[in-house]
């Protein structure tokens, strides 16, 4: 940590962590407190386990923002995952990424920081969606990818002139060549630090989803040699592996593929999130193998198109789904399989559907998520009409971030306490121990990671179907 120079401000940014999800599961009634102290303690240590081991990334948005260097200011980030908040300091602004599943404890937050006099930016997901719902918790708003205009809040705080709100106007070229540093962070308390984004926005329109409200649906590129430089510098600092972030980095196949194996020569290994199209693509799952590609994450949602279809995916054809994941796992490549169940359409056939594809396919890492309507997508929007959200569609604290623990909306053909019980079958059935060991044993490699992987989920769909139960017996 450097000294404060004279008249120098200094920034904090800050990743929230949120109470559940990714971050680490925890029962969403506080059971945990209730419980005995061995087990809290238990708990408290796998969570920390599920955090640091699996998403231990640091959020690209801050270390871009970070790079955005001003003289007469310094940056430093805090990564509420794995820090505490570094009162001891003086900060004369905080900036805050909100993320609309942990829009409570960023507000509360918020106001904690103001109250001690420090300025407080918000920015991310939720401010670009619903700047009016932001307004009075921050001293100034960022709407939009924040790019180029940090630049310009960081030019207002050194001459007292902050704004009330900062709108881009326009989506960033990604062509202009940014380049993005790690200074600001802690590398140490990561699994690696090796985050990439290639391209921005999303060609497609799933309606659970709002990467497309946010990014836009054009497809926005950095140039290769600008990609290729960014591995360069980050391999100086970390040697691990890297995290490409993109929604679906096979979007443009003759980008990725002529990207990809450029990135050959460098010997680095990568995980990222693809289509179940690659598949298809004998000569960029080639590249993609060559360059290093561990694993992928890739989004199945239903193995019904009329499932896909009602949520508005339609790049996912139900019957060539098998043949495409058979093929990237022949290719060498891990596949994350992540499915929904409870979309519209589904029935109750759909647990015994997904569970002999996983069996079939060898789907190494099986994520069976339940539709979680998340405000400012298409289907939040439509369930509200049809009066099927349990919660009033204004409490956007009630859609908070979990790990399929809890129903948030009817199912259209399937009545919650059907559909629960199916649920909960379900996860108690593909995620057990005896698989877990199966599918690390058959993973093509990575195979002690697949095998953390599937015994974190073992308990982490446990603790999920204890809220389920729980949730079923109150709506009796
Ligand atoms: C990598 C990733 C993760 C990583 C890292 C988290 C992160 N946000 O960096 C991990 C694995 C930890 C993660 C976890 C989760 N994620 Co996630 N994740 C992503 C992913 C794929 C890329 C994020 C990214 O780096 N984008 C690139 C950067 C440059 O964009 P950005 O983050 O939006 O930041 C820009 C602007 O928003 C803005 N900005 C952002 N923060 C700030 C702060 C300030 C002060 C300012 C001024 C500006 C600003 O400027 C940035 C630069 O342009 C996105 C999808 C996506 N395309 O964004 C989903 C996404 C962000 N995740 C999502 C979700 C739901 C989750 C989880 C809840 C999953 C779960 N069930 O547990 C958790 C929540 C964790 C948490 N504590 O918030 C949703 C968020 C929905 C929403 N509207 O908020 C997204 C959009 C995916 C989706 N399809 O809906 N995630
Ligand atoms: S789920 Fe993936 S493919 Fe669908 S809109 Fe979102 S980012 Fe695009």
């Amino acid at each position: 940590m450097t000294e404060q120079r004279d008249g120098e401000k200094r920034v904090l940014l800050i990743f929230i962590q949120a109470d559940s999800g990714v971050d680490g599961t925890s029962r969403l009634d506080g059971a945990s407190a209730k419980r005995g102290l061995f087990s809290s303690i238990k708990e408290s240590a796998l969570s920390n386990i599920i955090r640091r081991a699996q998403f231990a990334i640091p959020p690209l948005s801050l270390m871009i923002l970070s790079s955005q260097q001003v003289e007469g200011v310094s940056q430093t980030i805090c990564d509420l995952r794995f820090e505490k908040l570094p009162l001891d300091r003086h900060w004369d602004m905080a900036g805050i990424s909100v993320q609309t599943g942990a829009v409570k404890p960023a507000f509360e937050l918020a106001r904690a920081l103001r109250s001690r006099g420090i300025k407080v930016v918000l920015g991310g997901p939720y401010v670009t969606i619903f700047p009016d719902r932001c307004r009075e918790h921050g001293d100034a708003l960022v709407i939009g990818e924040a790019d180029d205009i940090w630049r310009e809040v960081q030019e207002d705080l050194l001459g007292g002139t902050l704004k009330a709100e900062y709108r881009v106007q326009t989506f960033p070229d990604l062509s202009i060549d940014r380049v993005v540093g790690k200074s600001a962070l802690d590398i140490g308390s990561y699994f690696t630090t090796n985050v990439v984004q290639t391209t921005r926005g999303c060609p497609y329109n799933c309606d659970f989803c709002n990467v497309h409200v946010m990014n836009g649906h054009r497809l926005r590129h950095r140039t290769i040699p600008a990609v290729l430089r960014e591995v360069e510098n980050f391999l100086k600092e970390d040697k691990r592996i890297f995290f490409f972030l993109d929604d679906t980095v096979n979007a443009d196949e003759l980008y990725a593929e002529k990207l990809f194996r450029e990135l050959i020569p460098f010997g680095i290994s990568w995980v990222g999130q693809a289509t179940t199209a690659l598949g298809e693509k004998p000569r960029l799952l080639d590249a993609f193998a060559r360059s290093g590609c561990g694993a992928l994450l890739v989004g199945i949602e239903s193995l019904a198109d009329g499932s896909n279809h009602a949520h508005q995916k339609f790049h996912n054809p139900a019957a060539r789904q098998a043949a495409c994941i058979k093929n990237i796992r022949d290719a060498g490549i891990c596949v994350y399989g992540s499915f929904i169940y409870g979309l519209d359409e589904d029935t109750l056939d759909m647990p015994r559907m997904l569970e002999e594809f996983i069996e079939e396919t060898g789907v190494d890492v099986p994520g069976i998520n339940l539709l979680r309507p998340i405000p400012g997508t298409g289907v939040f929007d439509r369930l509200a009409l049809e009066g099927r959200l349990l919660h009033s569609p204004h409490d956007h604290d009630a859609f908070r971030f979990s790990w399929g623990q809890e129903m948030l909306y009817r199912p259209q053909r399937i009545t919650l306490q059907e559909f629960i019980p199916s649920y909960t079958a379900l996860t108690g059935r593909v995620f057990t121990v005896q698989n877990a060991l199966k599918r690390a044993m058959r993973a093509p490699r990575l195979r002690s990671a697949v095998l953390m992987f599937n015994l974190l989920y073992v308990h982490m769909y446990g603790t999920a179907r204890k809220d389920l139960m729980r949730q079923l017996g109150e709506i009796g």
